[in-house]
């Protein structure tokens, strides 16, 4: 049938289609272009993190299907050219036209902006980056990606280059009318992706670890087929976020086998707790809101906290193992305490330096009514727990006082004003502490150098002899009594302990600089454990990264790359075409640059990478933390020969 041959008004309304769809597509056009224009507006930046987030954004629409009750699996592997495919076992992405567009729904997911969570109606959609945006972003950002949908019985496909329809939706063939999934597999685009388009396998192995505990019953797979000897990892956790808690003492002395575990919901929000102690004088408290890990904590950790103080106290009170006039602090009762706050909200609201930080104050008051109500519970059904929680905080409490004692004796000697700022230090000119950057660098060479190189008006420098003390196991006096730490502490201006200030923090930057080499590895572990056991508020601040000083530069024509390994640089060889031939060049350790090439290569904002230290790492952290510093011997052996051939390599 000829458009001739059509009666009048559906001419008019095929005209009136035919520009509608015209509109659209220049809507994908500019929406796409937006996002390649400006990546970071949508991913947050188009470092190794924005890389990693295109994963996420994926692996969201699976979690979706999931958390609507419809997909129990998700699959993920990267390839050998380092692209990633994502597959779930979900009703598969709709293929119908729809009337608004002309197009199928499918094609409209991939390349309009925002169309994530719009299908379907009911079922909110829970999981979602910080940005809430989703595979039209991840389209736009990789030179190639295909997705195959299975469904009404057939297999549909088609594919898209930079964002734009390459293979319209096409049938591939049929299949049992029972089958159904979405599997997407996209290529990272290195003209955005300048840093890097490398995946880091422990990057991602962390977080779908962690995403399968936060989503208890649904199974993450992780295969990366670069290595060799590929095997499929699998995440499955029944017992969820109670499994986590479990997971992060392994390697610590627990007071009671089995952790706490609340679940429950309220006005839409669902709030799970999990909880344990142990003997250690730490605490270690993570929280998600809808998957998120919020670093700056916000409303639902504020109401667990409150609920944990009171019910504690109440207890003791109670049954008399507290006096009257005795009070426990929050800090006390969370001495030894393992927990994780996980909950899912129609609506987050994420504020603070990182976003990081739940801003909902219902979150608050139905964490609080949940978690005090099941805790009390627990309490007076458990006895002989209870009384040695209890008992744990009153020996805290103690502790402090003594402590907060000593310090107040020892004050004027301890010398952490900032009258008294240490001659080591090289301080920057600026009082402003938004533009200022604290430099720990490793040894006095490179700080020499530093120093010389420095931009004096933002730069601070402070050089650090070999190994700091290790504070994992070291008392509160003994800390404050080493040079090297109350040196740090002092140029922070941040206080000690119960003082601790973040606000008082004279830089926003502090850099970790130490060599690419097993020692220089050994002392930022030493540093970021001092920093994560006794500085935590910067670390949630984001205030702290880690200067990568390359191993090599490419360059061809105008585009740059800094690369950290031998094998990253034979990678990118093979990928770069013939012409015009690439320029290698190789940096030394830290202390042989001069003062220039320790600038260009490393200090100087318009060049240098920074990893911010985001406590993305910080979970597995006080794992290793434990493990590495703590008491317990064996699963130290394990760790340090599992990772001997790594430290090797190095060498
Ligand atoms: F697999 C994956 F993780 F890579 C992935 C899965 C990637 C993307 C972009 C989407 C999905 C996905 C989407 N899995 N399952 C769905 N489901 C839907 O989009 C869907 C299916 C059916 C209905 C319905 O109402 O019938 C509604 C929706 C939203």
């Amino acid at each position: 049938m000829s458009e001739q041959d059509l009666p009048e008004i559906k001419k008019e309304s095929l005209a009136q289609r035919a520009k509608e769809y015209d509109a659209s597509q220049i809507q994908v056009l500019s929406g796409l272009e937006a996002v390649r224009k400006r990546p970071g507006m949508y991913i947050g930046s188009t470092s190794a993190q924005g890389l990693h987030h295109l994963v996420w954004e994926i692996i969201d629409n699976g979690i979706d299907e999931a958390l609507a009750g419809f997909a129990t699996e998700i699959n993920i592997e990267v390839e050998p050219d380092n692209s990633v495919t994502v597959t779930d076992d979900g009703r598969g992405i709709p293929v119908d036209i729809q009337a608004k567009t002309g197009r199928p729904a499918l094609e409209t997911v991939f390349n309009v902006l925002h169309a994530g969570g719009k299908f379907g109606g009911g079922g909110y959609k829970v999981s979602g980056g910080l940005h809430g945006v989703g595979a039209s972003v991840v389209n736009a950002l990789s030179t190639s990606l295909d997705v195959e949908v299975h469904r009404n019985g057939h297999r549909y496909y088609m594919d898209f280059e930079r964002g734009k329809v390459k293979t319209p939706m096409k049938i591939l063939g049929d299949i049992d009318p029972q089958e159904h999934g979405t599997k997407v597999h996209f290529l990272p685009d290195p003209d955005i992706f300048t840093e890097t388009t490398v995946y880091d396998d422990h990057t991602l192995e962390t977080r779908i670890r962690e995403l399968a505990f936060l989503n208890k019953g649904l199974k993450l797979t992780f295969t990366d087929k670069r290595k060799e000897t590929a095997e499929k990892l699998e995440f499955h956790y029944v017992g969820g976020i109670k499994s986590y808690v479990e997971y992060l003492n392994e390697n610590k002395d627990v007071i009671f086998p089995e952790p706490i575990y609340v679940e429950g919901m309220q006005n839409g929000i669902t709030v799970e707790v999990a909880i344990q102690y142990t003997d250690d004088y730490h605490s270690n408290l993570m929280t998600f809101a809808n998957n998120i890990h919020t670093y700056e904590g916000g409303t639902h950790e504020a109401g667990f906290k409150a609920a944990l103080t009171r019910v504690i106290n109440d207890y003791g009170h109670r049954n008399n193992i507290l006096k009257e006039s005795e009070k426990l602090s929050g800090d006390d009762v969370r001495e030894g305490m393992t927990a994780v706050v996980s909950i899912k909200h129609p609506d987050p609201q994420f504020e603070g330096q990182t976003k990081t930080k739940l801003g909902n104050s219902d979150a608050r008051t139905v964490t609080d009514r949940m978690f005090s109500e099941h805790f009390n519970k627990f309490l007076l059904e458990n006895p002989n727990e209870a009384r040695q929680i209890v008992e744990k905080g009153m020996l805290a409490s103690r502790a402090r006082v003594a402590a907060k004692r000593a310090r107040e004796v020892t004050r004027k000697k301890s010398g952490l004003e900032i009258s008294n700022l240490p001659g080591k230090l090289a301080d920057n000119s600026s009082k402003d502490p938004e533009i200022s950057e604290l430099f720990i660098v490793e040894g006095d060479s490179a700080g020499g150098s530093a120093k010389e190189g420095r931009s004096r008006l933002t730069q601070a420098i402070l050089p650090i002899r070999g190994k700091i003390l290790n504070v994992e196991k070291a008392s509160m006096d003994r800390i404050l009594a080493n040079d090297e730490i109350r040196t740090l502490f002092t140029a922070m201006g941040t206080g000690f302990g119960e003082d601790f200030d973040v606000q008082k923090a004279r830089y926003h930057k502090l850099i970790i600089m130490t060599d690419a080499d097993v020692d220089g590895a050994h002392i930022r572990t030493l540093l970021l454990t001092l920093i994560y056991r006794y500085m935590r508020p910067i670390l949630d601040a984001g205030y702290v990264y880690i200067a990568k000083p390359p191993l090599y530069q490419v360059r061809q024509g105008k585009m740059v790359r800094y690369i950290d390994s031998d094998e990253e640089l034979k990678d990118v060889m093979v990928t770069l075409q013939p012409s015009p031939k690439p320029v290698i060049q190789r940096y030394k350790g830290l202390g042989e640059m001069d003062a220039e090439q320790l600038w260009d290569t490393t200090m100087n904002p318009e060049n240098r990478r920074l990893d911010r230290v985001s406590g993305d790492a910080a979970a597995d952290a006080d794992r290793v933390f434990s493990m590495l510093m703590g008491d317990k011997v064996a699963p130290r052996r394990e760790f340090i020969e599992e990772n001997a051939r790594y430290a090797e390599l190095d060498l």
